[in-house]
């Protein structure tokens, strides 16, 4: 079976509409057809200020969430990244093979140290992006399901395994990225040009899976669309309206050519009360779900110790072999 390999940050409690679509829908198919390890990237996290009792509250969250949207720990290895502090450990090694420029041009890192003041970014966050590569080659991943906007830090994950085997022998794995068109960005419900994030301008345009399923509809219904009356995909004339016509595709698996005829003739109210109505059938039983794993903390942390111990026989033979090959001196 090829190998997967992905993670989330448990920073802003509830996982958004985007990270759902773009990334852990995918996840929970995957389960079934590959070997995959999914991880709650802590060490990612800190990258930006927390609260310990919040970080150590979202990490558990993040987690009873990922079980919540179908995450089988018999089928998958679902752990938290500090447990496996091999991560931290390649982390360095990676760092020591990437060029400052390199890490310079990745725009994740533009865009999060611009909305934080460029005087206030830490280190961390500027290489975040090479604690990624770590955390994927360790495991030898095939391949990464992702969102669009982790594109170019696979590009950089491939570059790194390149520049590695090419100097020191095989010993990584290439992972390509898996990304779904129909899913790779979600937009933002009230500015379309810009993808759904934790760090929306305006919460209205953010659909928290967590929130309360009355504000979701509610969101759902004052999603900003144009001025034309048509439902038509058209991603570059009109955003808002195929943004919810490919979130309401992919959560009904109705095609969207099947989504234009059946709102033929019919307004943007019709379209936006049948999505919010979808919406809160999804989210309605996610949210229970995800309180049933909070409920019992003891069961969700040994599920969690389990798939660390799990993860760490796979990271720790990479680890070693990468260490010998770069001529590390292994203590006796
Ligand atoms: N809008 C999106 N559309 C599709 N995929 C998305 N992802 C995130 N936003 C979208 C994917 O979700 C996975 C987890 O990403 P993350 O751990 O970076 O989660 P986040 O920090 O909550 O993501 P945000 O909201 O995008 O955070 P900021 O504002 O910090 O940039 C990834 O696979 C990602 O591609």
């Amino acid at each position: 079976r090829p190998r997967v390999l992905s993670g989330i940050q448990p920073t802003a409690g509830s996982f958004h509409l985007g990270n759902y679509l773009g990334a852990v829908r995918q996840w929970v198919a995957l389960q079934e057809s590959h070997d995959a390890f999914y991880m709650v990237v802590d060490l990612h996290a800190i990258t930006v200020p927390q609260d310990p009792k919040e970080l150590r509250a979202n990490t558990r969250l993040a987690a009873a969430q990922l079980l919540a949207a179908g995450l089988d720990p018999e089928r998958c290895t679902l752990f938290v990244q500090s447990h496996v502090p091999e991560h931290a450990q390649l982390g360095w090694i990676m760092n020591c093979l990437t060029g400052f420029g390199e890490a310079s041009r990745m725009t994740q890192f533009k865009d999060k140290s611009a909305k934080q003041g460029a005087d206030r970014a830490t280190v961390g966050l500027f290489t975040y992006p090479v604690l990624q590569v770590a955390d994927i080659l360790l495991y030898q991943a095939d391949q990464v399901p992702v969102g669009e906007d982790q594109r170019q830090h696979i590009e950089l994950t491939r570059d790194l395994a390149e520049r590695f085997n090419g100097r020191f022998g095989e010993t990584f794995t290439i992972p390509a990225p898996y990304i779904l068109k129909e899913t790779a960005k979600i937009y933002d419900l009230q500015d379309p040009a810009v993808k759904m994030s934790k760090s929306a301008s305006t919460p209205k345009g953010l659909i928290n899976l967590l929130d309360d399923p009355k504000v979701t509809a509610k969101k759902v219904k004052s999603a900003v669309t144009d001025t034309d009356t048509v439902i038509r995909f058209d991603a570059e004339k009109k955003p808002g309206v195929s943004n919810l016509l490919g979130i309401y595709s992919t959560l009904t698996g109705t095609t969207v050519a099947d989504l234009e005829q059946k709102y033929e003739g019919k307004g943007y109210g019709a379209l936006k009360t049948d999505l919010a109505e979808v919406m809160v059938e999804f989210v309605t039983p996610f949210r229970s779900r995800t309180q049933e794993y909070l409920d019992d903390p003891e069961t969700l942390d040994a599920l969690l110790a389990k798939g660390a111990e799990k993860a760490r026989t796979v990271a720790a033979e990479t680890l070693a072999r990468t260490y010998d090959r770069m001529g590390l001196l292994p203590a006796k």
